[in-house]
């Protein structure tokens, strides 16, 4: 998801020492993580027993007693993403919960990938018995072309293997692992010895819904077949639509998440809102904007859980357009326009307005290379995680959940 939140296109008046008047001013990065550190600590301690009454690991969730590590497609800043190889690293690194996308497959299983289009994450291109099955398709009115998740039956997938997907992250495990299935990633965590989530996205389901392929029934089918039917039980299930949640709400008591997507940020740091794809088809003209207000908080307390909203809803950072061409420029001369290039703004009041309506805040994505972080974390994903910490998120996507987890241990011991 994070690619498209690298664009940014309109003047900024950057100056990166404004915010220093918040309580987050001493985030600076490397000369002041000490003192940062310290002020932390004396700004927490008068509250944080409410973040600590319930142990890290527990996964009932609950507002403001635990803090979960979402281990985001797995262990994926190491592993190929959506492998059963990336989802028990991501276990053994702490993870509360994994986090498989769920997309289905022609004969009608479930099956994790991010997208439907499978061509960026297996190695489909290289099996010429595939070859006739390139096409185009439109996935949420975008036209895309490749190889599709829909047209394979599960004997068929099985057959390919997972790749990485990003050129700056490791491509020596390519070629190594299956496309797992949903009943094969629950049997995982059944049998790793500790109680381990299952935080299930349910990707694109008016697509399939409009190609005959019941997402949803057939997630709550798989759950209940393993025992997973009650709000006690370690699942969420989260969804960018709307009415999918609506409906679902309606036919289970497994804990629901409404996630909450943006098209961008702004030079500025302001955020360009979207609309959930079911809006779109049901002519509801409401954005994601609309979804945060007081009113939407309200509608979504009504069926979910909690929200789980792009990270800059709750802090956003921006750019310098210094050579006013509209873009943000390379201040660190790095040759690359990414996060590095900005700075984090002052917080949003979404943590505590999503809390008075009684919705837990899972944030995504928190990913630790250095052009996702805005400079005045200095280089140090320590400091994006303690940021947020202190601002009472109750879950993180990571997609280096040992960081994840680590962050939540130094947070922990910062309150002892
Ligand atoms: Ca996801
Ligand atoms: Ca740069």
């Amino acid at each position: 998801m994070a690619k498209k939140f690298l664009v940014y296109w309109l003047q900024v008046d950057d100056d990166p020492h404004e915010w220093q008047g918040n309580v987050m001013g001493s985030i600076t990065g490397r000369r002041q993580g000490l003192r940062w550190i310290a002020l932390l600590a004396a700004l927490v301690s008068p509250w944080i027993p409410a973040v600590t009454a319930a142990p890290s690991h527990a996964l009932t969730g609950h507002v403001g007693r635990s803090v979960l590590v979402i281990a985001h497609r797995g262990a994926s800043g190491y592993l190929p993403e959506h492998t059963l190889a990336a989802y028990e690293a991501a276990i053994g690194m702490g993870a509360d919960f994994i986090e498989p996308d769920v997309v289905m497959t022609k004969d009608g299983v479930l099956v994790a990938r991010h997208e439907v289009n499978i061509t960026e994450t297996t190695d489909v291109a290289r099996h010429p018995e595939f070859s006739a099955r390139r096409t185009m398709k439109l996935i949420d009115g975008l036209a895309e072309e490749g190889w599709f998740v829909d047209d394979f039956t599960l004997q068929e997938l099985k057959t390919l293997r997972a790749r990485q997907r990003l050129a700056f992250r490791s491509s020596r495990f390519d070629g190594r692992f299956t496309i797992p299935t949903l009943e094969e990633i629950i049997a995982l965590v059944q049998h790793t010895g500790r109680r381990v989530g299952l935080y299930i996205e349910l990707k694109h389901p008016s697509y399939f819904l409009g190609h005959g392929l019941p997402v949803d029934q057939a997630l709550l089918e798989v759950l209940a077949r393993h025992g997973y039917r009650e709000a006690r039980d370690p699942v969420f299930i989260q969804c960018f639509e709307v009415g999918l949640l609506k409906a679902l709400h309606q036919r289970t008591m497994l804990r629901l998440i409404q996630l909450v997507d943006a098209l961008g940020v702004k030079p500025d740091g302001t955020i360009i809102p979207t609309r959930p794809y079911d809006f779109v088809l049901s002519g509801d003209h409401r954005t994601t904007a609309d979804l945060l207000t007081p009113a939407g908080l309200a509608e979504m307390a009504g069926y979910a859980a909690g929200i789980g909203p792009y990270k800059r809803y709750v802090i956003s950072a921006r750019g310098t357009d210094g050579d006013g061409d509209g873009q943000n420029d390379d201040i660190n001369h790095d040759a690359m326009v990414d996060e590095a290039d900005t700075v984090t703004m002052p917080p949003t009041t979404l943590v505590g307005d999503a809390h008075r309506a009684g919705l837990l805040v899972h944030v995504w994505t928190m990913r630790s290379e250095g052009r996702y972080l805005p400079a005045d974390y200095g280089g140090n994903p320590l400091n994006e995680y303690l940021q947020f910490l202190e601002l009472g998120v109750d879950g993180f996507f990571a997609d280096y959940p040992d960081q994840a987890h680590s962050a939540r241990l130094i947070w922990q011991q910062l309150a002892d």
